[in-house]
């Protein structure tokens, strides 16, 4: 059997916390079929600012300027979080945890590449900088920055 992995969470205001998919996902109360956001792929997601906004409670203007995502891989994207409205996390295919990308893998729909797709997600970061990129941005931490891989259309 396949190990349990938690994600955690950070918020500047709220602090840090651990939560499993299951956990996470039954928070938002609203279950999003992946088909509806992304054609062709299936699956169980919820919507990441949904849950955002059950785990803060936040109040309107509140919100964070960009949220960051990691995976076991170290591979992380960022985006700013007015790009985040159809983002989504898959959790599940078929009512089972998903095969490639467990626990979670994020989805963003309207996003301007694949490869902000993270698999295997185990950190998430909700950040208040407004100083970080206006674009979305992804790769390997500690091979390259963050700012180096400034997305190539
Ligand atoms: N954890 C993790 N997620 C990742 C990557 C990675 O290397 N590690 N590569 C990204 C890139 S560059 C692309 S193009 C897509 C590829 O998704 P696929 O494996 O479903 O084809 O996954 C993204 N998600
Ligand atoms: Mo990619």
């Amino acid at each position: 059997m396949q190990k349990e992995l938690c994600i955690e969470v950070a918020d500047i205001r709220k602090g840090t916390a651990s939560f499993t998919v299951q956990e996470m996902a039954a928070m938002t109360g609203e279950q999003i079929a992946l088909e509806e956001r992304v054609p062709g792929v299936s699956g169980e997601a919820f919507g990441l600012k949904a849950w955002y906004r059950s785990w803060r409670q936040s109040e309107p203007g509140q919100e964070p300027t960009h949220v960051r995502v990691e995976a076991v891989d170290e591979f992380q994207a960022q985006l700013p979080w007015a790009e985040a409205d159809l983002a989504v996390f898959l959790y599940a295919q078929d009512g089972e945890p998903i095969k490639k990308g467990y626990p979670m893998r994020l989805y963003v729909p309207d996003g301007s590449s694949e490869c902000l797709n993270v698999k295997s997600i185990v950190k998430v970061w909700f950040l208040q900088d407004a100083s970080l990129e206006a674009e979305a941005t992804y790769g390997f931490k500690n091979r390259v920055t963050l700012s180096d891989m400034k997305l190539k259309k």
